[in-house]
């Protein structure tokens, strides 16, 4: 049995349930509190399964590993079927740099830890934050927007099932959405996520049905 340390609100995580539900692969989530006055990632318990003290983390037969992109590679090459990727390679570089421009490009620099050092070293207020946090997540859709806008017309960004872009696209959309921002200047974004939002796997991922969700 898989187990995965989670927490309902963590996008990166959220990434994880998404593609473990896609897979039909079942696991016991044990959250870990990290909203702010919590911090149980930092605790000595947590610290000591994963030093980096982020979730998402997985354990499998004792073994722990963090990082929900490897770990999204990690099950696709455990349980190949339903595959996670476009058959075509071309089209699954795509797919790996639609879902980078989110886990590299974008989710990092909103981190909470990000924002609480804008906070507590640079002084930065409640509106600057909320700047901060939309301004990263333009830049990176509208290139993406671009992106999807130019994709043949389907459900989903690579036809008819969705994958490790939409895996990422969702939890991204959500934060966006829990920061109040205007996501009129990206549609075809919006219709993949409502999309995908459609489907059990997704449903059964998102944070406000997850234990311990406000
Ligand atoms: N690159 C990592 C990011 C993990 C990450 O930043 N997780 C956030 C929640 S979405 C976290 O645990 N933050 C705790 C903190 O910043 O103290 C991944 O994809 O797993």
């Amino acid at each position: 049995m898989i187990r995965l340390y989670d927490y309902w609100r963590s996008s990166a995580a959220y990434r994880v349930r998404i593609a473990l539900n896609l897979k039909n692969v079942s696991y016991e989530s044990l959250p870990v509190n990290i909203a702010p006055g919590a911090d149980e990632q930092r605790e000595d318990a947590y610290r000591a399964l994963n030093a980096q003290m982020r979730v998402p983390a997985i354990e499998v037969e004792g073994r722990i590993s963090g990082q929900s992109m490897a770990i999204i590679e990690w099950l696709e090459e455990t349980y190949p079927e339903p595959s996670l990727f476009p058959a075509d390679p071309w089209q699954r570089l795509q797919a790996r740099a639609f879902a980078d421009t989110i886990a590299c490009d974008i989710h990092p620099l909103n981190n909470l830890s990000v924002l609480g050092a804008l906070r507590d070293q640079f002084g930065a207020d409640k509106d600057a934050v909320t700047h901060w946090y939309h301004d990263w997540i333009r830049r990176g859709f509208a290139a993406l927007e671009v992106f999807a806008a130019a994709q043949a017309p389907a459900s989903f960004l690579f036809g008819s099932a969705p994958g490790t872009a939409e895996i990422t696209l969702v939890p991204q959309v959500a934060n966006a959405r829990r920061f109040d921002m205007d996501l009129s200047a990206f549609p075809r974004l919006v219709e993949i996520d409502a999309a995908c939002r459609e489907l059990d796997a997704f449903k059964r991922a998102a944070p406000e049905v997850q234990p311990g969700a406000a």
